[in-house]
């Protein structure tokens, strides 16, 4: 009975999908100081040189291109104590708040390319100050939640859900250069898929907090169709808000993806990455996505970083109609002889 109702339920929303074109507003964001290693500030002309933005337009989605948001080094950011580049990751983030929130007031459901994962800071909180509140997935390896005294390396793309995340503000620091930040999502809110490198005080705080989360053991527990069907029906019982997809490209295997920051072996299959676009695309609720950490200097071969660049192309199209079965344009004439 159970899975009938969800079929139907499915459907009806599918068949409502297929016919409602999105209108897409694409912000680069070149940014690489939450993480060590150059390169991930190419990601956005990359993927957009990988075509991304003709091939919106083929599915008929209306597309802005906002360009990318310029970065200014700050000056005299030096670490203090063990967090890395406090100053650029504070003030880069709060102009992206700002820029997200101006493209949500046009009306688009925002693309941002990245960049580092930090840059979830600045995205997720400038989507929330212009709709308000939002379920949020986050796929990847990695929980990105250590706190700015649970982390080993000082990196900042390894805490963004730190700052986000209201329940843990008493565990937080205050620190002058996110004085502009407002926590502003519940823990309740957030959905995690593919996780498998998780540090030992995020565990902690995940468990603790009794965070939602699909690692890749129940990824392999339960196949991916059935944590989708999960995880949409938790997001429509925290009352159907508008979907956050924060989507990091090294929740998919690496023998795909090899060229990304912090690859981890075992992670999902190409096919299960896009069907978790898909699904999300078909809630039609999806009004934000960040595509992160493609950093072409780290693939090997050029065969890698091509197959890393495809891959982000493949999932943002899934988000926005791009299905397996194929498209054909609405006002498609067949010929008659
Ligand atoms: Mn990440």
């Amino acid at each position: 009975m159970r899975s009938a109702r969800i079929l139907q339920q499915f459907c009806s929303v599918r068949r409502q999908s297929l016919h409602t074109k999105s209108s897409v507003g694409i912000i680069g964001a070149p940014f690489s100081k939450g993480q060590p290693r150059g390169g991930v500030e190419r990601g956005p002309d990359l993927i957009r040189a990988a075509g991304l933005l003709p091939k919106l337009h083929e599915l008929e989605c209306a597309v802005k291109d906002y360009g990318n948001l310029a970065f200014e080094e700050a000056e005299l950011d030096g670490p203090e104590g063990v967090l890395k580049n406090l100053k650029a990751v504070g003030g880069f983030n709060q102009r992206l708040s700002q820029a997200v929130q101006l493209v949500k007031k046009d009306g688009h459901t925002t693309v941002m390319l990245g960049g580092d994962h930090s840059l979830a800071i600045g995205s997720i909180h400038g989507h929330s100050a212009a709709v308000g509140q939002l379920g949020i997935v986050w796929v990847d390896a990695h929980a990105d939640i250590n706190t700015p005294l649970t982390t080993s390396t000082g990196n900042l793309h390894g805490q963004p859900l730190s700052f986000l995340v209201k329940e843990l503000q008493s565990s937080v620091p205050v620190l002058p250069s996110f004085s502009w930040l407002k926590p502003c999502i519940s823990v309740k809110d957030l959905v995690y898929i593919g996780l498998r490198d998780v540090d030992p005080g995020e565990h902690y705080i995940l468990k603790e907090l009794g965070v939602k989360m699909f690692s890749m053991s129940e990824v392999d527990q339960l196949g991916v169709s059935r944590v989708m069907e999960e995880t949409c029906d938790y997001l429509s019982s925290r009352g159907n808000k508008p979907i956050h997809l924060s989507y990091d490209i090294d929740a998919i295997d690496p023998t795909v993806t090899p060229a990304t920051g912090t690859p981890v072996v075992g992670g999902l299959s190409y096919r299960e990455g896009v069907y978790i676009t898909e699904c999300l695309r078909e809630t039609g609720r999806l009004s934000a996505v960040d595509l992160v950490e493609v950093n072409p200097l780290l693939g090997k071969t050029e065969e890698g970083i091509q197959s890393t660049v495809s891959m982000a192309v493949d999932l943002l199209l899934g988000c926005f109609g791009r299905l397996r079965e194929g498209n054909h344009p609405s006002d498609y004439n067949p010929p008659k002889p």
